[in-house]
């Protein structure tokens, strides 16, 4: 149920964030991780987000990220993606920030994406930091090694205790710190620094929208729980907002 109150701030908001978690694309068939049955519940995350995990076994780490390499590709962006792709042509300002690495926004056609975690379909030599797409590097037998220095070849994704890509970073604290409206969209918001943009969204005057059939940490810091999978309220979300705009003309 979609109360007045967010109606109102449809109608007039200039700058609109979205965070997006793995829960926007579970309905595209893409695993979560700490979901039930989510990824983490099966497997540890130190062992397969990590360079101490990469460094200790890459043959595992490497078998992981092809087996996820292959899903995404074939997977398709759902309703929920693209009304988000909608979005952006409603608002003045509208910006993805998402965790994920599938690409789905993109795919969609979402065209202001900061991507914090990296993109599954980039990888790069640890030693001398050239770039190779998913084509070459699954069809390397073995550990994926550089062809001009021998380095082994990483997917370009933040593992467990990295920085995020700084650019992207602050572009996203940026779209959080002006957004009159901030969507919190299937994330569990349990991985920092990601999980600390809703907060300083409200902070900074920003009425706070969680999207999520479950409860989280953030949901008592909410000014509306929306409850429920993304790829249905989304298309309801944006529906709305088309009316409340036209209306408001
Ligand atoms: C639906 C749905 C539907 C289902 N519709 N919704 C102690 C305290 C605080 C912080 C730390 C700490 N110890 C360590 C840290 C730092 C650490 C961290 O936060 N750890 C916590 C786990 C405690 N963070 C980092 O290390 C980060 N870097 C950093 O802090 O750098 C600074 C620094 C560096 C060095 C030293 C010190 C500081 C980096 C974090 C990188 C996270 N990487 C991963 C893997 C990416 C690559 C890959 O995918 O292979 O990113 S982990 C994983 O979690 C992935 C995700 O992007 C991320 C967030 O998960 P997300 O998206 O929220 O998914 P789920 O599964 O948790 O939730 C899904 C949600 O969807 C659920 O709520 C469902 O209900 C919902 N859902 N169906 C809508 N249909
Ligand atoms: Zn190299």
């Amino acid at each position: 149920m979609i109360s007045e109150r967010l109606r109102n701030a449809l109608a007039r908001a200039r700058s609109v964030a979205a965070l997006t978690g793995a829960g926007i694309s579970a309905e595209s068939g893409v695993p979560t991780f700490r979901s039930k049955g989510g990824i983490w519940t099966k497997m540890r995350p130190e062992e397969l987000a990590s360079m101490d995990g990469f460094l200790r076994n890459p043959e595992l780490v490497w078998e992981w990220y092809g087996q996820r390499k292959r899903i995404m590709a074939e997977v398709q962006p759902n309703p929920g993606h693209r009304a988000l792709a909608h979005m952006e042509h409603l608002f003045p300002h509208f910006a993805i920030i998402t965790q994920n690495i599938d690409n789905l926004h993109q795919r969609s056609g979402s065209t202001v994406v900061h991507e914090l975690h990296g993109n599954i379909e980039r990888n790069y030599c640890m030693e001398c930091g050239i770039r190779y797409g998913n084509a070459e590097v699954l069809s390397m037998t073995g550990i994926p090694r550089c062809t001009a220095c021998g380095g082994p070849i990483r997917p370009d994704v933040v593992w467990f205790g990295e920085m995020l890509p700084m650019e992207e970073w602050n572009a996203a604290v940026r779209a959080a710190e002006s957004a009159d409206i901030f969507l919190s969209i299937g994330t569990s918001a349990a991985v920092q620094p990601a999980a600390s943009l809703p907060g300083l969204a409200k902070e900074a005057g920003a009425l706070l929208v969680e999207i999520n059939p479950e409860p989280t940490s953030i949901t008592s810091h909410a000014d509306e729980f929306l409850q429920g999978p993304a790829g249905t309220i989304l298309p309801e979300l944006y529906a709305l907002a088309v009316a409340a705009r036209k209306e408001s003309q």
